[in-house]
């Protein structure tokens, strides 16, 4: 079994950590954060970021992003860009809990957690996040960096384009598509095209930023 650091010792890397321990694919070394968080899970702290360098000459070459921090993908994509000059690699890590149905293409880095489900035809790019009971429907394409949240829906056919954000237990119908860089509210419903990067709450979800 493979070792594996996780990076960011908050809530999602709880949620993270313990889904790398149930599909038992990788051995957990410890987690790195800025702060020593103490044990979490019975996971040790490694030290901050300055320690990447000589945990990774040690042999870990595996990482998994545990910072989710919502609607901030920017911090998520410049802690990968500083590991990937280091040389890490980021498995995509999928509950052996969440459901992947057929013809499904998911990149590096990219997480899907308990209960979600990503239906056939479904395409996910890099370091994105499919949170606990998340769905993605059939021929969705998620773009990379972007956080799908708890419960959210895309029906079949919707678009997210990079670094966007899908809140809890919005829902956006079938076919449309979500601009790169829009943060979509929690219980939001998306019902047209939303083309310019922004704030979006209601139903039917409006422009607040
Ligand atoms: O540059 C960094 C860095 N920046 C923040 N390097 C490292 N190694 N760690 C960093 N962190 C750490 O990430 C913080 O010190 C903190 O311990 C952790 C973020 O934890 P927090 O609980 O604030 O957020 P989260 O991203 O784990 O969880 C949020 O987002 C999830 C998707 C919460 O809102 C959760 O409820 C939510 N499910």
């Amino acid at each position: 079994m493979g070792k594996i650091i996780v990076i960011g010792g908050g809530g999602h890397a709880k949620v993270l950590i313990s889904v790398i321990k149930k599909n038992l694919q990788f051995e957990l070394s410890g987690y790195v954060d800025i702060n020593d968080q103490g044990e979490i899970l019975g996971v040790k702290y490694l030290g901050n970021d300055s320690k990447l360098n000589k945990i990774f000459s040690q042999g870990i070459i595996n990482a998994a992003i545990g910072i989710g921090q919502i609607n901030v993908t920017q911090k998520r994509f410049n802690v990968v860009k500083n590991m990937m000059d280091i040389g890490f690699a980021f498995p995509s890590i999928i509950s052996k809990d969440a459901i992947v149905n057929e013809v499904v293409l998911i990149d590096e880095g990219t997480q899907i957690f308990d209960g979600a489900v990503v239906n056939s035809g479904a395409r996910i790019g890099r370091f994105s996040i499919i949170n606990t009971k998340a769905t993605v429907e059939h021929d969705c394409k998620v773009g990379s960096f972007c956080h799908i949240a708890t419960g959210a829906v895309l029906s079949g056919g919707v678009e997210v384009d990079d670094f966007s954000m899908i809140g809890s237990n919005a829902v956006i119908v079938q076919y449309k598509k979500i601009a790169s860089n829009c943060m979509i509210g929690a219980g939001a419903v998306v019902t047209k095209d939303i083309t310019e990067a922004g704030v979006y709450f209601g139903n039917p979800a409006r422009q607040t930023k």
